[in-house]
């Protein structure tokens, strides 16, 4: 799907509207200053970087909370944003590759990946599965009682892809015309196109919404199970049966275990090793077929030096085994 010479668009996110924990919009500027263009100049691509993008702010008390959401108004507008600058990538056939931020970006750049490829897959590698709802996102376990740890939006991206949240439930906003998340309501991605990897931090309304649509799940448990080699063949079996479909993977470097990506804003043990994560992107690489790489929820702001800069160095790895790097060749 990408044609010569296979060019790479990065999109440099500094945005963490999507959940409460500063300093996550410091990642992608890291990501960068860690060498990433000349690392990927030097696998072969053409890269193109013009910057990190400016995002227009809207501060606190101009969006207060509807329903449940946090930064309602101003997640849309970034994710809007995205959406435009990764469409126009993916149509172009360059390959976008967005830096986050945090995970709610992926409204846009899936959103983007669809209007340049319509019939795309999802691949989703997390520890958490980003599908609550307008009505779920206080289903976890033990958040429900703290009101600070709900509504934020990057728990959220899949429901609204999919098309199980959409701006109605957001309708008791004064100011009609311009509804958050109203773009995103023309905009769909079937459940059966979308598979998860590295499942294991995931709130009950979640779970009832994996099961009632069928949605392809690997967890932990079946990575322990059959092997990571395994698991990936099954989850493209289940979203891309014949190897034909373009594939957007969406990468939230909290799938990886603590040990290996500490500098992350929602943390879970019992993940990924460094290979397993690689391993995910050398194979998708390997398929020809991916069209659009996300890289999300580095922060660099919430360890020690050494754990961050040991996060932003897995993540620029992870980056480049997707984009072709090879121990052999
Ligand atoms: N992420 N399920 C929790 C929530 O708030 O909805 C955690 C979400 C984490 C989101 O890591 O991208
Ligand atoms: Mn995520
Ligand atoms: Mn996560
Ligand atoms: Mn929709």
């Amino acid at each position: 799907f990408i044609t010569e010479p296979k060019t790479v668009s990065i999109v440099g996110c500094p945005f963490s509207g999507g959940q409460r924990r500063v300093g996550v919009d410091k990642g992608p500027i890291h990501l960068v200053n860690a060498g990433l263009v000349d690392q990927l100049k030097d696998l072969g691509w053409a890269v193109e970087f013009n910057g990190h993008h400016q995002f227009e702010d809207i501060s606190a008390e101009v969006d207060p909370p509807i329903g449940k959401l946090k930064n309602p108004r101003l997640v849309s507008k970034v994710t809007e944003a995205v959406a435009q600058v990764v469409g126009d990538h993916t149509r172009r056939r360059s390959l976008p590759l967005t830096l986050g931020g945090d995970h709610s970006l992926a409204m846009g750049t899936i959103a983007g990946t669809l209007s340049g490829y319509p019939d795309a897959c999802v691949i989703w590698v997390d520890a958490h599965a980003d599908i609550n709802t307008t009505e779920t996102t206080d289903s976890g376990a033990w958040y429900a009682t703290y009101t600070f740890l709900t509504g934020n939006i990057h728990g959220m991206p899949l429901a609204f892809l999919t098309s199980l949240s959409g701006s109605n439930s957001l309708s008791d906003t004064k100011d009609s015309q311009s509804v958050p998340f109203s773009w995103l309501d023309s905009v769909h991605l079937p459940p059966s196109r979308l598979a998860y990897i590295g499942l294991r931090d995931v709130d009950k309304g979640e779970k009832m919404i994996l099961l009632e649509h069928n949605i392809a799940a690997f967890s932990m448990h079946e990575v322990d199970r059959y092997g990571i080699g395994t698991v990936v063949e099954m989850a493209l079996d289940r979203v891309n049966p014949d190897r034909s479909k373009p594939i957007h993977l969406s990468f939230d470097v909290d799938a990886l275990d603590p040990s290996v990506a500490p500098s992350t804003g929602t943390p879970v043990r019992g993940g990924l090793t460094f290979r397993e994560g690689h391993y995910i992107c050398e194979r998708l690489y390997e398929t020809g077929l991916l069209v659009a790489v996300d890289l999300m929820e580095v922060n660099p702001s919430l360890k020690d030096a050494a754990d961050a800069q040991q996060t932003v160095a897995v993540g620029c790895s992870l980056v480049r085994a997707a984009l072709g790097r090879s121990d052999i060749n």
